[in-house]
């Protein structure tokens, strides 16, 4: 038999092994459900290519027949150079004049698995990425407290570290596209979000070691960048969960994302996530820093404006099928991710209908507390136009609002913050997939 006739010989056997396992009936509901679905679809792998396609794709590969690419000495690994176009990419929404103040979007719709790798997560700077010297770093922990600290890159890294998975989300994501579509893609009108696990030291521990006074209510925190961001934080926040990071995803911080050491407060607005933090001070009342009376307040009906809404609540999106995707008939899987700043993510809706029904997808283990849930619905596409969106539900039983929903309490006006409206994505008879909000 010469291998030709081998390599045929293996596919038949195991089409015949596929036959006999789909006539099976003790399938769980998920895999009938796959079954079924790829059969009316016809199924997925290259369809009717039948036995010598099928023999030819196992010829001997190219790639066999020679010598591979041998290890260098020491190396950091890069994504395969197939993979290049997934990047991180600056809003062509709203294009600065400057890019100091500036953003880039995580590509979530390219996103595999819950972790943001570090070199796709989302950027948020006022001024820049400063170049700062861990060597050169400390951290000041001052006001009102016992015994004020300076801790150096080395005394903080003498702290035993906890390692937790957490999203951050800016409070700003999405804010192009409350009322209108603008953002073409997932990347776009979601991407100011990342899912990491972070490694660090409690501020718990390091505040415990200053002796922070009882009478303190409210810590600032600030960083050693240009623009010299800095938020006022509830003391109650700062015992609770916050983190001083030095680490994502296993390796030290990205400059970016505020290398050697940013503050980490799980679940809230991005913003308080100080990065290159240089001091954190305790006081009575918060301070009423630029970033709390002109940014980051959110208008209210009445024409006031409130400020510290500082909870990331429960929001979700679907990113598979997503803007900019071409959707194929048969057999799809909707994909997406859900979180919540206030607990774990319970449940997620799905419509194809554009909220006429709603089907319950299932979540992907692990479901963490304040971090990025992935859910799956399989679905049957017939080419028929359709509207696709997600509703989340959080474990304080917090349902997504609807835009229409969030206008009851807030008055939305141009580039708001904390959109997190129910968002759906319109699929054409074509299956062009596009932006279907408002
Ligand atoms: N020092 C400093 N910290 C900062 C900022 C900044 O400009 N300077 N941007 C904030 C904002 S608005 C967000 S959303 C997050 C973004 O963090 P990332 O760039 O690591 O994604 O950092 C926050 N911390
Ligand atoms: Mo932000």
């Amino acid at each position: 038999m010469d291998q030709q006739d081998k390599v045929k010989q293996v596919v038949e056997a195991s089409k015949s092994e596929l036959q006999a396992r789909s006539s099976m009936t003790h399938d769980s509901g998920r895999r009938s459900f796959l079954r079924n679905s790829l059969a009316a679809a016809g199924g997925i792998g290259a369809a009717g290519a039948g036995a010598t396609a099928a023999a030819e794709a196992l010829a001997v590969a190219d790639s066999s027949k020679k010598m591979g690419r041998p290890i260098p000495p020491e190396e950091y690994g890069m994504p395969s150079k197939y993979e290049a176009r997934v990047k991180r990419r600056r809003s062509d929404v709203l294009v600065n004049k400057q890019n100091f103040s500036d953003w880039s979007m995580t590509p979530l719709h390219q996103q595999q698995g819950m972790t943001t790798p570090n070199g796709l997560i989302y950027e948020r700077h006022h001024n820049g990425v400063p170049d700062i010297d861990p060597d050169q770093h400390a951290l000041v922990i001052h006001g009102m407290v016992r015994k004020p600290l300076k801790l150096s890159m080395s005394d903080l890294m003498r702290y035993p570290s906890v390692s937790k998975f957490y999203f951050m989300e800016c409070s700003g994501n999405g804010l192009t596209d409350w009322l209108k579509p603008a953002s073409k893609t997932v990347q776009q009108s979601h991407g100011l979000l990342c899912c990491a696990q972070w490694t660090g030291v409690p501020v718990s521990w390091v505040l415990d070691e200053a002796g922070l006074l009882p009478e303190a209510k409210w810590l600032v925190a600030e960083g050693a960048d240009g623009s010299g961001h800095l938020r006022s934080i509830p003391v109650e926040k700062m015992l609770d969960d916050a983190l001083l990071v030095y680490a994502s995803n296993g390796e030290m911080l990205r400059a970016e994302n505020g290398y050697p050491l940013r503050l980490f407060i799980p679940g809230w607005e991005g913003n308080v996530s100080i990065k290159w933090l240089r001091r954190i001070k305790a006081g009575t009342e918060p301070w009423h820093v630029r970033g709390e009376t002109a940014r980051y307040t959110d208008p209210m009906p009445d024409g006031m404006w409130r400020q510290f809404s500082f909870v990331m609540e429960a929001k979700s999106v679907v990113t598979k099928p997503s803007g900019g995707m071409n959707l194929q008939r048969g057999f799809n899987e909707i994909e997406g991710f859900a979180w919540s700043g206030s607990g774990r993510i319970k449940a997620v809706d799905v419509t194809v209908d554009g909220g006429k029904t709603w089907q319950e997808a299932r979540l992907e283990e692990p479901v963490l507390d304040k971090c990025l849930t992935r859910f799956r619905l399989p679905w049957t596409w017939q080419g028929a136009p359709a509207v696709i969106a997600s509703r989340a539900v959080d474990s304080t039983g917090y349902v997504q609002p609807t835009v229409e929903d969030i206008k009851k309490s807030r008055a939305i006006t141009g580039f708001v913050q904390h959109g997190n409206g129910v968002f759906p994505w319109k699929v054409a008879a074509n299956g062009e997939v596009t932006n279907g909000i408002g």
